[in-house]
């Protein structure tokens, strides 16, 4: 049933006093504070901004995702995502996404070039087309064919740093990421990648988009979990739904977000769903891990959220029917 009075109550509250908190475990929102929307790592608190005035009018949760993910992928900042991603080894900036919605629809677009806004290609896909998936070429073509505009998403900044990667050409994902960040902020861990955001709207129902250009300097043509529904992103509107970051590989090979929406059918909460699915991956890969990094996030049917990741690092931010934007660290697994 709807919270329509504790949704107008909050609402009254977050137009008064919109507060950033940082790791206020405290703050989780608890059962039906709704409408709600989470995602993957601190900046995106710009993200969720967007997507919440969608939320706050009433609007459906499919159009807040999509609203709000547009934001990171415009970002030249961000060089995990959209306009501003690092490069494949070959200098193509290619990107992936996907959008799930609360009537089971999904689409999505792999290995896209030159089209800033793919989470937008990806509904299309879903609400024209027959079909789930468009890769390469044909994606373009397709997005060309419905208005989007041919752009050159590779800044000046990304090709500084894939021509610095090419003097050595290392290929190690995890390290080429940490390398990054460090140069672009120095001391801090946080300042862009992958997004994945779910979102709950007023009437209690869920929609998730995930948008990524993927590991930095991949092999041409090199696909992540981020457009893979069931990997990179799962939405069951009876249950829950939740989204996934870090080396898509890893979560690939344990359908990862679809693991958690399992999981919380089974009645592990949110938390515990994600932890289930990082632990699982674990023991399937411990000999095979490397530094590499996971972490989910997810939200279940009564608004409760939860995240977790392998190692220490990783952080999400929400704002919920309590109007506040709120930035927390994932517990995670393995401790020093
Ligand atoms: C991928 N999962 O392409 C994405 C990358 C990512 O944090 O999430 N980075 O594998």
């Amino acid at each position: 049933m709807i919270n329509r009075r504790k949704f107008i109550r909050h609402s009254v509250l977050s137009t008064g006093a919109i507060l950033l908190a940082q790791n206020l475990n405290a703050r989780i929102p608890s059962t039906n504070s709704f409408p709600l929307v989470i995602s993957t790592w601190a900046p995106n608190v710009k993200a969720n901004k967007v997507a919440w005035e969608v939320l706050a009018n009433g609007g459906r949760a499919l159009d807040a995702i999509e609203k709000g993910v547009m934001v990171t992928e415009a970002d030249p900042d961000d060089t995990s995502v959209g306009y501003g991603g690092l490069p494949d080894r070959d200098g193509n900036v290619t990107l992936d996404a996907c959008i799930m919605d609360e009537l089971g629809g999904c689409g999505s677009v792999m290995c896209i070039e030159n089209i800033m806004h793919p989470v937008s290609v990806a509904r299309l896909v879903m609400e024209k087309t027959p079909h789930v998936v468009l890769v390469g070429r044909g994606a373009f073509e397709f997005a060309l064919k419905n208005g989007f505009k041919k752009e050159n998403l590779l800044t000046a900044s990304s090709e500084k740093f894939w021509k610095e990667w090419l003097k050595t050409s290392m290929y190690n994902p995890m390290d080429t990421m940490k390398h990054m960040k460090q140069k672009r902020a120095p001391g801090s861990i946080d300042n862009h990648d992958t997004i994945g955001m779910l979102a709950m709207d007023v009437n209690g129902n869920l929609s998730g988009a995930c948008s990524t250009s993927g590991m930095a300097f991949k092999m041409k043509g090199r696909v992540g979990d981020s457009p893979i529904i069931g990997a990179g992103l799962f939405v069951d509107n009876e249950v829950g739904a939740a989204t996934a970051t870090g080396v898509g590989e890893e979560v690939i090979r344990m359908c990862g977000s679809h693991t958690v929406v399992e999981a919380m059918r089974y009645g592990k909460s949110p938390k515990e769903a994600c932890q289930l699915a990082v632990e699982r991956m674990y023991k399937l890969r411990k000999n095979n891990l490397n530094d590499m990094q996971i972490g989910f996030i997810a939200v279940n049917k009564s608004g409760e959220i939860g995240a977790f990741s392998l190692r220490e690092g990783f952080n999400y931010c929400y704002r919920s029917g309590e109007g506040l934007d709120v930035v927390n660290d994932a517990e995670f697994l393995l401790k020093k």
